[in-house]
């Protein structure tokens, strides 16, 4: 159990109009929190996306789907052992359906975040490069990266915004074997060093927010609960509740780029 002062659950609503002095008097708990944090470790996930139109994979409790297949397979160890081509196939769609998005006020507001702490780590699930192009810096990258391809043999690595030549899947050119997207999928481990490094900052945080993920997804999901075991405050936000909102100490009902422009504002 949260010790008695916990405050959740308050709503703040669609445009961030304090309906209740309850939800007020939370963001404001958050806020004072954040001025006082030493260490902030942050854990995003689809949502923070959402508001530059990135689809959610889980929204409104239906899985996204491809070409009739669920991301699950599609996205998955087992579908790049079977068919790298169609692995190839689904993440050019991706790639094509983010290239001319933009980062949203969430993503800048986390920038901001970082800009006014001397101790900031941001862990991220996703894959779409929108927290660094806002201006986060050093972004643990937990399923790595839709930009990059890397080599199935040797592993090196390519940037696909400007070493691409259109071939399918791409040869690498230190050793010749087929490359592929430089992202976790399910049922492979997560980069190494980057969890243990995510796992250090949420030991040592003594403020951490979860935004915008289902925490369904292991090990990401263990991250705030490293937090929570190690002491820290958190919050989550999130216009839904989610498998760990109860062992939050604050749920920011609300989108991440409202909720968060409020957090960080100055006023
Ligand atoms: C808003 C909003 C707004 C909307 N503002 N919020 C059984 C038990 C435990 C574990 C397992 C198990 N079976 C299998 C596993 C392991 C598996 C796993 O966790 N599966 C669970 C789903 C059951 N994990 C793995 O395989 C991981 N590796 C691993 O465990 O290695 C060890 C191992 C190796 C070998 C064998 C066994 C173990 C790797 C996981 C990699 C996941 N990769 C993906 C796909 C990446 C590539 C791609 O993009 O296609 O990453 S899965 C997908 O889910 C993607 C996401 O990063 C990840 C998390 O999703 P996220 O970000 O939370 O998004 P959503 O859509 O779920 O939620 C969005 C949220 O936003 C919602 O809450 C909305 O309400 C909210 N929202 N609008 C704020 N405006």
């Amino acid at each position: 159990m949260l010790d008695t002062a916990v405050a959740r659950s308050a709503t703040i609503a669609g445009e961030l109009v304090m309906h209740t002095n309850t939800a007020s008097d939370l963001l404001q708990e958050v806020r004072a929190r954040l001025r006082r944090a030493r260490r902030v470790f942050v854990l995003t996930g689809a949502g923070v996306s959402a508001e530059s139109g990135v689809p959610t994979f889980r929204g409104g409790g239906n899985a996204a789907v491809w070409k009739g297949m669920p991301f699950s397979l599609i996205s998955s160890a087992e579908m790049l052992e079977r068919d790298l081509p169609a692995v190839w196939e689904w993440f050019d769609y991706r790639r094509d359906a983010l290239k001319d998005l933009q980062p949203n006020p969430a993503h800048h507001a986390l920038a901001k975040m970082q800009d006014n702490l001397d101790s900031f780590a941001l862990g991220t699930q996703n894959i779409d490069d929108l927290h660094t192009r806002a201006g986060s810096r050093g972004v643990l990258e937990l399923h790595g990266n839709i930009w990059r391809a890397r080599c199935t043999r040797c592993q090196a690595r390519i940037d696909l915004r400007t070493a691409d030549e259109g071939e399918r899947p791409p040869a690498c050119r230190t050793c010749g074997a087929p490359m592929r997207p430089d992202v976790v999928l399910f049922g492979e481990m997560l980069p190494a060093g980057v969890f243990e490094r995510a796992a250090a900052a949420a030991m040592r945080c003594d403020l951490c927010f979860v935004v915008g993920t289902s925490a369904l997804v292991y090990p990401a999901m263990q991250l705030p609960e490293i937090a929570l075991q190690a002491g820290a405050y958190i919050v989550e936000i999130n216009p839904e509740q989610t498998p760990f909102s109860d062992r939050c100490h604050a749920t920011l009902q609300g989108r991440a780029g409202e909720v968060l422009k409020a957090v960080t504002s100055d006023g």
